[in-house]
């Protein structure tokens, strides 16, 4: 149903416009979700920009990614990828057999719905890195006094609500080691399952690689709380940080331009846009409601 209630009001016809969060100097999203839709956008070549979320633009599901198309939003990873392959008539899980199907939901939910969580756990634990300018957001902030005050407030009280959110979900009752093992289990059975394939279902991506590169990139780009996880994924798993570099090579060779020019649009023939983060506080009230945190069903 087109609406009034639109972001971006002066839309072009079948151009999507993908709102999310401010990049930050470590990835281009902190969100596994974002990173995940924008890539899949890469794989399938469709017309895309980027619109900052500004930590205050959230879907009518209260979530990031969303997209605007045509006049409508569509919120919701999944069914995003979903109305965007029918609208689209996008090809790109058109190969895969029944059983292959089958599994490309399995891997999915192993990934969406339990390695996410250790991350999200990890990040309820400290994640200041996220206001940093070497490493998140802080670059978009102006004024000397923003970074500091970001991070004993705004962070602080981002990571109890993420705790509650944990405890709410399960995961929040479990111990740090606990946690590691849950990481470790999964990341065995990725690792395991991609083998020395290109992609998860051979030589061309489909929709799970999206996924899979969305989260992992986070494990292997991002600080971690947990040593031991990033260590296990070196050591134990080389073949995912292989995978990972790959897709980043193919699909996004202008990484080092957007984490270092913060660009939401990177265009190298042009100036970097101007992207804010305005209201701060706004972070604390809007990323953090103990929902739960991925609502994807079939
Ligand atoms: N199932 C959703 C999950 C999206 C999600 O968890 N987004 C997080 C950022 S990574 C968010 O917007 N959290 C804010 C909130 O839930 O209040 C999807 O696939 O898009």
């Amino acid at each position: 149903m087109p609406s009034n209630d639109l972001l971006v009001q002066n839309w072009k016809e079948n151009v999507i416009n993908l709102v999310q969060f401010p990049r930050t100097a470590s990835i281009p999203s902190p969100s596994p979700f974002s990173l995940k839709l924008e890539t899949w956008l890469r794989f399938t070549k469709l017309n895309y920009t980027n619109v900052n979320n500004e930590f205050k633009h959230y879907s009518k599901k209260g979530q990031v990614p969303f997209i605007e198309l045509n006049g409508r939003q569509y919120a919701d990873s999944y069914f995003i990828i979903n109305n965007l392959i029918k609208i689209f008539n996008v090809s790109i899980d058109q190969n895969l057999s029944t059983r292959e199907r089958a599994e490309s939901r399995a891997i999915n939910v192993l990934i969406e719905e339990s390695l996410f969580r250790t991350l999200i756990y990890d990040r309820s634990r400290d994640f200041s890195w996220l206001a940093s300018v070497d490493k998140g957001i802080g670059g978009h902030l102006t004024g000397i006094k923003k970074v500091p005050i970001l991070q004993k407030f705004v962070i602080k009280q981002f990571q109890s609500k993420l705790k509650k959110a944990n405890h709410i979900q399960g995961i929040g009752r479990h111990s740090v080691e606990e946690v590691e093992e849950i990481a470790k289990k999964d990341l065995w059975s990725l690792s395991t399952l991609l083998g020395e394939k290109k992609y998860f279902f051979g030589d061309h991506p489909t929709s799970v690689d999206a996924t899979a590169f969305g989260h992992l990139a986070q494990f292997i780009y991002t600080p971690l709380n947990s040593d031991k996880v990033k260590t296990f994924i070196e050591t134990e798993t080389p073949n995912l940080v292989e995978y990972v570099k790959r897709i980043k090579e193919e699909f996004w060779p202008d990484w080092d331009e957007i984490t270092r020019t913060l660009a939401l649009n990177y265009d190298p023939n042009k100036k970097p846009e101007a992207v804010t983060v305005t209201e701060t506080v706004t972070v604390t009230e809007t990323v953090t409601q103990p929902a739960a945190e991925s609502t994807a069903t079939e």
